[in-house]
């Protein structure tokens, strides 16, 4: 197991700028404190049950900037840094976890990517299947698919490796180890040593990294991404961090874990630990710091309050989207609805709101 480093290192990683550190940094920071306000307005019942990524903005943040355009991301749900750098709006974000999935409609360099996965492993097979089509293309871009710790144990997971390493697909896969699937601890998961070792059984490259630092993450997930893309084959990555959050904000963690060991977690997250080797290379002073905490706030509140302004979706929205034609069984459905529930706002059948 990788031993997670507490103390900065005393020199920069090799090849990584200040500037580069400083802009991701930049990144974890805002991301952070999204992520603080959701849970806040889940608490304050405008917003639904959502999955806090505190502790995992690292592997979020180093998986969006080695990404490229025109590659695919199947993302699960503790992906918001990465879908942020993808171009996602935060407020589409909030949209998503609000219930609302017009939230999903991404554009940019996220219009071929997939949306998030809750069931868990099943994005596995998507992105195996995401793979295929781009090497049968010869495309030259990768796929990346992340997923946590608990997933590993799926059928889904196996038999979306076995295919990669098998067909020598482009694809890449990063493990969230947060050491935590809800409350089950890593050890009650798996016997295995380390979860990159699940490559060996593939046929794969398999590499654990520190996934609170993110240089290393970037740099891991850069070199196997070029590696995809030039056709050499499928990776993957087992970034070990920690969950400070509860798993949900319909989970309550205190009930099974020890406080000690959220404490001893805490001394190696991944923000301060870059602020940390930031100062100790006189890269940021007290009047950056305050500045990006400001336009961070401001990007924030910007983002609730159009996300707050949304008109809801027409409650009939959800029986739409299944059939590229109307069933006749979802059409009656639809009427009763109306009939029942004539106050509701409906749509027409392509979808647009009528008023
Ligand atoms: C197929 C399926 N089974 C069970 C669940 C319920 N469930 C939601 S999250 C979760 C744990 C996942 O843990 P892990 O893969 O480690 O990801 P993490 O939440 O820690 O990031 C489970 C079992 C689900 N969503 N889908
Ligand atoms: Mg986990």
């Amino acid at each position: 197991m990788t031993q997670l480093k507490k103390q900065v290192a005393s020199t920069l990683p090799a090849n990584i700028s200040l500037d580069w550190l400083r802009s991701a940094y930049s990144h974890m920071v805002l991301i952070r404190a999204f992520d603080k306000k959701v849970v806040a307005l889940q608490r304050t019942g405008q917003m639904r049950t959502y999955p806090s990524c505190l502790g995992q903005e690292a592997i979020g943040v180093g998986i969006g900037l080695a990404l490229q355009d025109n590659d695919v991301f199947v993302p699960y749900y503790r992906d918001q840094a990465t879908l942020f750098l993808r171009g996602v709006s935060l407020t589409q974000i909030m949209q998503v976890w609000g219930g609302d999935e017009r939230g999903h409609l991404f554009e940019g360099a996220a219009r071929r990517d997939l949306p998030l996965c809750i069931p868990i492993a099943t994005q596995m097979t998507h992105a195996a299947g995401v793979a295929i089509a781009l090497k049968s293309r010869a495309e030259h871009q990768a796929c990346l698919v992340t997923c946590g710790d608990g997933a590993t144990s799926k059928g889904d997971f196996s038999e979306a490796l076995n295919l990669a390493g098998l067909w020598q697909l482009p694809m890449v896969c990063v493990i969230n180890n947060n050491q935590w699937a809800i409350s089950v601890p890593l050890h009650k998961q798996t016997a295995c040593q380390t979860l990159a070792q699940k490559a060996v059984a593939a046929g794969m490259e398999g590499v654990q990294i520190d996934g609170n630092d993110v240089a290393e993450v970037y740099q891991a997930v850069d070199r196997a991404l070029t590696k995809a893309r030039q056709g050499k084959g499928p990776t993957l990555i087992e970034a070990v961090s920690y969950r400070l959050s509860d798993h949900t904000t319909a989970d309550d963690a205190t009930r099974y874990r020890d406080l000690e060991q959220v404490n001893n977690a805490w001394e190696r997250e991944p923000v301060k630990r870059l602020q940390s080797l930031l100062h100790a290379h006189q890269g940021w002073s007290p009047e950056q710091e305050n500045a990006l905490l400001e336009s961070v706030r401001k990007q924030v509140d910007d983002a609730v309050t159009a996300y707050l302004s949304i008109p809801p979706q027409p409650a009939d929205e959800f029986l739409k989207y299944q059939f590229a034609e109307m069933t006749t069984p979802l059409a009656l459905q639809i009427s009763w609805q109306h009939e029942r529930f004539p106050e509701h706002e409906t749509s027409d059948s392509n979808g647009v709101q009528k008023s």
